[in-house]
């Protein structure tokens, strides 16, 4: 097990776009225990493989209080997502200290592969859908600052930056 290092915004390597996984052997099952354990140690609530430099679709996921309920999504589609949306202010661990709301379906149906390779249907609502919508963003891509206007995303990028360099 090992905690991996997490990329930070703006990274262009958080714009890449992940490859579906094309088995689920022991390599990604070790990715998997390597990305519980980054997102257990930061701690957060969601992390995508894309974020630690690893661009395949590999999401994990622990909404839950007691940090036990471990959720793995490989390769994961939705596949109906409701008409109505809601607000949640999101959070990113390659976005630290930035916080802000975004709009998106509340409810969404996800198909995924769990860590043996067996597909899985789940119905998501509340924070768990906000989380998996989310992390789905960042295998596409997409970081949730680019949810923001434009005006914002560049304050968040020059306060990341100035971030970096008092760490450096
Ligand atoms: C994504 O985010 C998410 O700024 C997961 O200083 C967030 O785990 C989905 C974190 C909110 C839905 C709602 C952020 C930790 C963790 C920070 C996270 C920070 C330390 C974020
Ligand atoms: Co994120």
């Amino acid at each position: 097990m090992a905690v991996l290092s997490i990329l930070k915004y703006p990274d262009a390597r958080l714009h890449q776009v992940a490859k579906p996984v094309a088995h689920v052997d022991d390599a990604i099952r070790r990715l998997v225990r390597d990305m519980a354990e980054t997102m257990y140690d930061a701690p957060g609530i969601g992390l995508a493989a894309t974020q630690v430099d690893v661009h395949l679709r590999v999401i994990v996921i622990d909404i839950s209080e007691t940090k036990d309920e471990l959720r793995v999504f490989i390769n994961p589609q939705i596949v109906a997502s409701s008409d109505d949306r809601k607000i949640y202010e999101e959070g990113c661990l390659s976005v630290p200290g930035v916080y802000d709301e975004v709009e998106r379906p509340d409810r969404i149906r996800v198909r995924a592969l769990d860590e043996n390779g067996k597909s899985f249907e789940l119905d998501a609502d509340g924070l768990l859908a906000v989380c998996l919508q989310h992390e789905m963003d960042h295998l596409a891509g997409r970081v949730f600052v680019q949810h923001l206007s434009r005006l914002k995303q560049s304050r968040i990028r020059a306060k990341m930056l100035k971030a970096e360099r008092t760490a450096a």
